[in-house]
């Protein structure tokens, strides 16, 4: 689903664009192979212990490169054609690289509460239409190297379209979680993209599949702001190409150079 009108429509209606075989088997297989290399420890059952190679301080990370400092096949996700089209018209011309870290989940494996939503109103993380283009603060793209979806074992889950949902979340769908009414976690192939705006109210579904869940999110921010306190750093092993460096920018807008000169 290339066509850039649908994904436009299908964006903006769900909060959320499923981009299929933006990787190769052949890729796939190569980024999980080097990812066996790092000798991480067994992941644990709970979300802290799901998530590994991490970027910023706050969500475990050692390093503010994250797992971009493991090769080049991981930085190259960066800034992949297929999702930098998407990213255009997402995030417009400048964009920064804020965050990112990995997920991976073993059978039994707890859930991430629903959280984002588009109330109550969080500064960093939201959605606008005005005159024919979209805005959105901070903005997830997610690799998969493993199938996920709710046939498969859990993993992402979301509640389509509430990026412009006018009332807050129910205490009751918290409770319900992935089971709640209105909540969908879709089946997603190894080699699939997820983007989906940080205003979309989602979360994780418990994974209950023998095969380990794993998945590389990325978090861009607009040029003029940052998420947390932490800006990332570029690996010190790998180097970049011009644009992968421009992705490093500190936050600002004016004069901010285009990603896609
Ligand atoms: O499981 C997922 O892909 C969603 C993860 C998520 O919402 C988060 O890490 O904040």
């Amino acid at each position: 689903m290339n066509n850039d009108s649908v994904q436009k429509y299908l964006f903006d209606l769900n909060g959320y664009l499923i981009l299929e075989d933006v990787l190769t088997a052949g890729e796939v297989a190569r980024l999980n192979r080097l990812i066996d290399g790092q000798g991480l420890p067994e992941p644990g059952l709970t979300t802290k212990e799901a998530r590994f190679g991490s970027s910023t301080p706050e969500l475990g990370g050692k390093s503010a490169a994250g797992f971009l400092e493991w090769g080049e096949e991981f930085c190259n996700l960066l800034d992949h054609d297929r999702v930098m089209d998407t990213l255009r018209w997402v995030l417009g011309d400048g964009f920064r690289v804020d965050h990112l870290y990995g997920i991976h989940m073993r059978n039994g494996t707890e859930g991430l509460r629903l959280h984002g939503g588009a109330v109550p109103y969080d500064q960093p993380e939201f959605f606008h239409y005005s005159n024919g283009e979209v805005f959105n603060g901070l903005t997830v793209v997610s690799f998969n190297l493993t199938d996920t979806g709710r046939e498969t074992g859990g993993g992402f889950m979301c509640i389509p379209g509430s990026h412009k949902s006018n009332f807050p979340l129910p205490g009751e769908f918290m409770v319900l979680s992935e089971n709640g009414p209105a909540v969908i976690n879709p089946e997603l192939k190894a080699g699939s993209v997820v983007v989906f705006t940080e205003a979309l109210t989602h979360g994780t579904a418990p994974w209950r599949a023998d095969h380990v869940r794993r998945s590389l999110l990325f978090k861009f921010s607009p040029a003029q702001q940052s998420w947390g306190p932490h800006y990332m750093e570029p690996p010190k092993s790998v180097e970049l190409t011009e644009r992968q460096k421009l992705l490093f920018e500190k936050p600002y807008f004016a004069q901010r150079k285009s990603l896609f000169d």
